[in-house]
């Protein structure tokens, strides 16, 4: 008897070769360093930061953590502007820190907070902007600077998806105060679990490294009210065998994209996701909307492709404001962000790895046209 398929997830960690990390163990096994800004974890951050085009990086345990320390390190206050259309870590991150979340709208091409709906937020209390570069495609990094200037607000971005990515003025990461990357086991580039955040110059970056090693000036002094958010060797270890391959796995990520994007082009009612928005993308996901008009919801979209053992995702769907723990949120109304509602209601994220084959794709694709009823052929309704 024939055992059935593996499922096609909507993501699997590409891992690098096994010999290579454990290359690098021996010599964790050997020094006995485990922790503690070790030498793995000092490589990394080097390397990470080269590799990036950053001057400044510091390793978290992961990208939750990250964006918990991040926003105590600018000391904010009040109110923050934030996507109600992300991982509900981004909002948590807010509440951990005794900030509160007011949820703007987003525009459904980049998936990010709209300018004008966040000023329409701005009140005497609001002190910062969590943005977020939702699937790794960049927010208007260029308004929501203008308007932190014109209102005096911080900027921190959640840059979680985000690994990689050039806007057009170089690394998207160098934009707002600070921003945080996840190296979760579903992202671009993993440690298993882990994150950094990028700081703007080394005194910021000292004042980080300090909160997440309990606020430890030296043995005797604690200069702030910190906490234990560092990264393992063990986790530098994976990393740094990984680093030297991340550049081919965005590439097989890329045609993993164009093949989705050239086997779904032209099917009426589906927004194929624009990834010509970044100079430089990094594929990290593959969003589609499907139009309200549509034979089909989004839910019967993945219904359909579970019950051919592919496991797509609806990122992000509920709205953080949805959540038990927001939805007393003074803000949470969804009259505010039509826009993330209807995104959450029509998104559905279809697998995308580097290993996924071709031959996966057009079927996947295959099955989305069977599912919409056929060919259905229309005019112009893909983004990119
Ligand atoms: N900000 C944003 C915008 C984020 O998206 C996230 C995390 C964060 C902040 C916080 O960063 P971290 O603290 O996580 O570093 C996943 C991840 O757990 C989460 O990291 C991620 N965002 C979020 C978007 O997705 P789930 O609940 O979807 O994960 P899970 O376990 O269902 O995994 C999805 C699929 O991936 C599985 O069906 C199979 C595959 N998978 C997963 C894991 C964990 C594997 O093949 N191997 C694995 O080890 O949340």
């Amino acid at each position: 008897m024939t055992s059935p398929p593996e499922p096609i997830y909507v993501t699997r960690p590409h891992l690098p070769p096994l010999a290579d990390v454990v290359k690098l163990l021996e010599g964790v096994w050997d020094c006995r360093i485990l922790t503690n800004d070790g030498p793995l974890h000092q490589q990394l951050e080097d390397e990470l930061a080269l590799f990036l085009g950053v001057e400044h990086l510091s390793l978290f345990t992961n990208g939750t953590l990250a964006l918990v320390v991040a926003l105590k390190a600018l000391r904010l206050q009040g109110e923050v502007i934030t996507s109600p259309f992300s991982f509900i870590a981004t909002s948590e991150a807010l509440s951990w820190n005794g900030l509160e979340p007011m949820f703007a709208d987003i525009d459904t091409r980049s998936f990010g907070l709209d300018p004008a709906s966040i000023e329409a937020c701005i009140t005497p209390r609001t002190s910062a902007i969590l943005a977020v570069h939702c699937y790794g495609f960049p927010c208007d990094v260029e308004a929501i600077q203008r308007l932190a200037d014109d209102y005096s607000l911080r900027v921190i971005y959640d840059a979680a998806h985000a690994f990689a990515v050039d806007c057009h003025c170089g690394s998207l990461l160098q934009h707002g105060n600070l921003s945080i990357l996840s190296f979760h086991a579903t992202k671009v580039f993993t440690t298993f679990e882990g994150g950094a955040i990028i700081s703007p110059d080394a005194k910021t970056k000292k004042r980080i490294d300090r909160l997440k090693n309990f606020g430890f000036v030296d043995d005797s002094t604690v200069a702030v009210n910190g906490i234990n958010a560092k990264m393992s060797e063990l986790h530098a270890a994976v990393g740094l065998a990984q680093l030297p391959g991340i550049r081919a796995a965005i590439e097989l990520r890329r045609a993993v994209a164009e093949a989705y994007l050239r086997h779904l082009a032209g099917l009426e009612h589906l927004q194929l996701p624009d990834f010509s928005q970044a100079a430089r993308p990094n594929y990290a996901y593959f969003p589609v909307l499907i139009a309200d008009g549509a034979p089909i919801n989004s839910d019967d979209l993945a219904e359909h492709l579970r019950n051919h053992g592919i496991i797509p995702r609806r990122y992000f769907h509920p709205l953080i404001p949805d959540f038990q723990c927001f939805r007393s949120n003074a803000s949470a109304d969804p009259a505010r962000y039509p826009e993330a509602v209807r995104a959450a209601r029509q998104v559905l994220c279809l697998p995308i790895y580097p290993d996924l084959a071709l031959a996966q794709v057009e079927r996947i694709a295959g099955l989305i046209r069977q599912r919409f009823g056929g060919i259905g052929i229309a005019a112009d309704t893909t983004c990119s």
